[in-house]
């Protein structure tokens, strides 16, 4: 029997959506997972009451994420992934030719377990052998890493529970460490229109540790508010100013090399968050 789902986006606010089916629910050791068949957005996983992926509306996502800082680097070859255990950015990662290893690190195991079991069109590349996934604390990962990667991406949950140690300005230092000297990283930043003070102060953290701060934006209908941020901080390469030759051909849905530039430009609120 279909069910009605609420995820409530603030204390007065919500996205409603029938649930077909509960394909498998548990409280984990960090969080409550959900996976269920929706009739809108196809099979969804949720975390904690909240969307974190739908198979319908991934590609937005999982695609900015990665492609905007690996055509930002000239020659990315080993990238870290904090989180991102349904696998939606490793995927996106591997369809860069330069990449040679690519490590997830998320903290909860079952959600790399239950998102290859019913996310397959998302965690399908888990198990390429350029990928080695590990099951574990990504700030204290981080925090042992040095010098290590050229990309980092941030693929974390709302900050609440773990991921709130992920939002703060001792990870950015920790990151930065563990970048290469001309490394860049990426990582979700929730969105503009409930989310301002976090937006920022993340933005204001960044810019004290990395030369290069930028913020992006994408249209994610099954997350809060349907505008997603993005903040880059980057060490050497400008995402603005990416030569047109360093774009290559790879099959995507939202990302193009036009939409690359054209994320850094901002409403004005949001423009705004940044002074
Ligand atoms: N609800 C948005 C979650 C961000 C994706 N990891």
């Amino acid at each position: 029997m279909a069910i009605w789902f609420t995820e409530k986006q603030t204390e007065n606010f919500g996205i409603t959506m029938k649930i077909n089916k509960t394909l498998h629910t548990e409280q984990t050791e960090f969080q409550k997972l959900d996976m269920v068949e929706t009739e809108e957005w196809g099979n969804m996983l949720l975390l904690d009451d909240m969307v974190m992926t739908s198979v319908k509306d991934e590609f937005v996502y999982h695609e900015m994420v990665a492609h905007v800082p690996l055509f930002t680097h000239p020659n990315p070859e080993n990238v870290l992934v904090v989180g991102g255990g349904d696998g939606g950015v490793i995927r996106e990662v591997l369809k860069h030719p330069s990449v040679k290893k690519a490590t997830l690190v998320d903290i909860d195991g079952k959600v790399i377990e239950y998102s290859k079991k019913f996310l397959p069109e998302i965690a399908g590349k888990l198990d390429d052998p350029r990928v080695d996934v590990r099951v574990d604390d990504g700030f204290m990962h981080i925090a042992k890493s040095e010098n290590e990667y050229d990309v980092i991406m941030v693929d974390s949950t709302e900050p609440v529970g773990p991921a709130v140690n992920l939002f703060t300005k001792g990870f950015y230092a920790g990151i930065s460490n563990a970048l290469k000297e001309d490394g860049i990283f990426v990582a979700q930043s929730d969105n503009p229109w409930f989310k301002a003070d976090l937006i920022r102060s993340v933005q204001r953290d960044v810019r004290e540790i990395f030369p290069i701060t930028r913020l992006y934006v994408a249209n994610i209908p099954t997350y809060p508010s349907g505008l997603w941020a993005f903040t880059i901080g980057s060490k050497q390469y400008d995402p603005l100013e990416v030569s047109e030759d360093r774009f290559h051909e790879i099959e995507t849905k939202y990302y193009t090399k036009e939409l690359h530039k054209a994320a850094f430009v901002l409403p004005k609120f949001v423009g705004d968050l940044l002074k």
